[in-house]
């Protein structure tokens, strides 16, 4: 097991045998690219696997029972009525196993598609009771973006080279994207964008313009349409013109040009993902245009083909270096975007990170979702965990998700949840939804890591249906990835349950932030780096308090971008909750919670309490050996050690900063006291010799050995 097969494994289910199953599948559609052939052939795979039966396929009904796959529309042609046609939206499928025959009926061939994963899943879970349903998506736009760059690298990605691209151009072997896209449509994502966000223009050059042909041609039968990201400057450092101003005529035709040449390749393309004016990338500011004028450039581009625009709210710039207090990059969204509400083209979607600054451990919502009411949006997460321990770490994302999803912003004093902003229910929008970066790559886990594909799979049923439990999807997931065992069951539940919290417990609590080196690696810890540079997010520490004071009445004014029942809950200090009192206020090291403890006792606990939950970990995942095949059991156990060492590493470095800082002693004793250590830089060493770290606070007695 190496992970390559993911969720769908479809490993033999022991209650099956007993489970009388349809003698054969008809799949109402021959074509060979279509998603309905490929729901029969997967119908047949996975039907092998689990009952260890071979089922025939056929297109044609011959009247005896039999799974049928279809659309509506095929199938009302063979078979005459299907009364629940009218529930089904765009993308919906219905499944119903009553009777002697399987009926799996989509809206449209990805509907088809998708029910089809759906009857599998559940049968490969033992779930074989009767059932008849329907299922719609939440949202329109289901989307995972990858950071891939053209020489094969990604950024941000932590599971080896891009699938898509080598050394400059679009692989010849589109196998690896034909079979990510499979685990896509199973999860039901309908779009991708394939490259990075910092875009690179050659990737519109004749050969790459080819090489998007043959990628959407491997992923269209899964229903998974392509889209890219785009240079703004590409007019000009690509094109040869003098300018990429998006108000000049000839910017204009240039981009209509090509993209009229991509969708003669590409006739379905899904649309563009625009980065502008953030983080050094060029966009229409350059010109004193709008973001509005940038976007709708692209949109009318796209608009006689059907695409559709995401245009980025990251935009900020890190140059500004926050001198004066009063500026805060959790300002930038809201105050780029305000005024902009209603200028963009019916095709664009605003795609806003789930935070106002940066995939943290824990953010409040953008308040930009309340902002935004005539324009539509998508929210942008991130499954690659970037900040959250790229993969070396545990982390279950499914309950922070699922904490911004459920968040009511409170729009106009009304019920205005971030997931019904975003699907376009709560200011009657007619796109919106959902992407996130994913950065899968050519390591057979996909994402480097067995476990954190639990990730990849919540984003793409919550994607679908906000409203699942994530310890319920976590489940789901543990049963077709790991099987049936009660114990893997119990011991995978919990420690990823408890996962999101313990980290951030060790990395950042109250609000403060994943305190990571942020210039560049974001990766261990290192909070003398938040402050005092255009990308940090600022914890304002010094030697008596800490914290951002966003207040409208003494700080940067962030609180009050929220709508006013929101807005003066975290004005005031005393309403702000405890996990975000550091992101809203600044407060000496000696405030007292709402628990009682101080802030800087709270700190020196949570650290610890944190990393001492993370050292559980990897104990309990060796009570399951012998449950679990041996090449992922040993993968997991050592990423899991790391992590608990890890753990330790962040526990004391914050720790110790922070009591620097504030010169105050821990009641418990514990911060900087570690009498039972024996320091590796003492020990006697072979083929091993001490060095510097950098910052120094990552090592006790600041010298690691390497
Ligand atoms: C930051 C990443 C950077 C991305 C940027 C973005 O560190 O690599 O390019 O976000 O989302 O978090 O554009």
């Amino acid at each position: 097991e190496d992970g390559s097969r993911a969720w769908l494994r479809y490993a033999p289910v022991p209650q099956a045998s007993s489970h009388r199953l349809p003698p054969s599948i008809i799949a109402l559609n021959s074509s060979s690219n279509s998603p309905v052939y490929v729901a029969g052939q997967e119908l047949q795979k996975g039907i092998k696997g689990v009952f260890g039966k071979e089922l025939s396929i056929s297109s044609t009904n011959k009247g005896s029972p039999a799974i049928v796959v279809g659309t509506i529309d095929a199938y009302k042609k063979t078979y005459g009525s299907f009364k629940e046609a009218r529930e089904l939206e765009e993308d919906g499928f219905f499944l119903s196993t009553t009777g002697n025959t399987v009926r799996i009926i989509g809206q449209n061939e990805r509907g088809a598609l998708y029910g089809a994963f759906e009857y599998l899943s559940r049968v490969s879970q033992g779930k074989f009771s009767s059932v008849s349903y329907v299922s719609n998506p939440h949202a329109p736009i289901r989307w995972v973006n990858e950071w891939d760059n053209l020489d094969g690298t990604i950024e941000r990605g932590y599971g080896g080279a891009s699938i898509f691209f080598k050394n400059g151009y679009v692989v010849e072997n589109v196998t690896h994207a034909a079979e990510y896209a499979r685990l896509l449509a199973s999860i039901r994502i309908n779009g991708i964008i394939i490259n990075n966000v910092n875009a690179n223009p050659t990737l519109l050059n004749d050969r790459n313009i080819a090489g998007l042909a043959r990628l959407a041609d491997a992923m269209r039968p899964f229903g998974v349409q392509l889209g890219i990201s785009l240079n703004f400057a590409s007019p000009q450092t690509f094109g040869g013109l003098s300018t990429f101003d998006p108000l000049d005529a000839n910017v204009d035709a240039w981009w209509a040009n090509i993209t009229n040449k991509i969708y003669q390749s590409v006739p379905d393309m899904a649309g563009y993902l625009i980065k502008a004016n953030s983080e050094g990338q060029p966009g229409p500011l350059t010109y004193n245009r709008t973001l509005a004028d940038g976007a709708n450039m692209f949109a009318k581009a796209v608009k006689p083909h059907g695409g559709v625009i995401m245009f980025r709210a990251f935009v900020y710039d890190n140059k500004i270096l926050y001198a004066n207090w009063k500026n805060d990059r959790a300002n930038a969204q809201v105050d780029f975007f305000k005024d902009l509400d209603g200028k963009f083209d019916d095709n664009v979607v605003v795609q806003i990170k789930y935070g106002p600054i940066d995939f943290q451990v824990r953010e409040p919502p953008s308040p930009l979702f309340s902002t935004l009411r005539k324009t539509s949006t998508a929210i942008e997460l991130q499954v690659s965990q970037e900040y959250l321990g790229q993969q070396c770490h545990l982390v279950y994302l499914g309950p922070l998700w699922k904490e911004i999803l459920e968040y009511d912003l409170r729009a106009d004093g009304k019920p205005s949840k971030v997931k019904d902003i975003y699907s376009g229910e709560r200011f009657k929008r007619p796109l919106g939804g959902s992407a996130a970066v994913v950065n899968v790559g050519t390591n057979t886990t996909w994402l480097g890591s067995h476990l954190a594909m639990s990730n990849l799979y919540a984003y793409g049923i919550m994607a679908w249906d906000p409203a699942v439990e994530p310890d319920d999807v976590l489940q789901d997931w543990i049963r077709l990835t790991f099987g049936f065992d009660r114990k893997v069951m119990e011991v995978i539940t919990d420690i990823s349950m408890k996962s999101w919290p313990a980290y951030e417990k060790h990395t950042g609590n109250l609000g403060v932030q994943t305190l990571t080196d942020i210039l560049y690696t974001h990766y261990g810890p290192n909070p003398a780096s938040q402050d005092n540079n255009g990308w940090g997010q600022w914890t304002r520490a010094d030697t008596f308090s800490i914290g951002m004071d966003r207040t409208v009445k003494n700080g940067t004014g962030n609180a009050g971008q929220y709508a006013p029942e929101i807005a003066s809950m975290f004005e005031n200090v005393d309403t702000t909750p405890d996990d975000l009192l550091l992101w809203f206020h600044h407060v000496p090291y000696t405030q007292k919670l709402k628990s009682g403890k101080t802030v800087i006792q709270h700190f020196y606990d949570a650290h610890y309490e944190g990393a001492a939950t993370v050292q559980t970990f990897w104990k309990a995942w060796e009570s399951l050996k012998g449950k679990i095949d041996t090449e992922r059991f040993e993968h997991v156990l050592f990423r899991l050690i790391y992590q608990s060492g890890h753990a330790l590493v962040w526990r004391d470095a914050i720790n110790q900063f922070y009591y620097n800082l504030s010169s105050i002693p821990d009641e418990a004793k514990r911060v900087g006291n570690h009498p039972y250590r024996i320091e590796a830089e003492k020990m006697t060493l072979s083929g091993y010799k001490p060095v510097a770290v950098t910052p120094f606070h990552t090592a006790s007695g600041y010298t690691a050995v390497v």
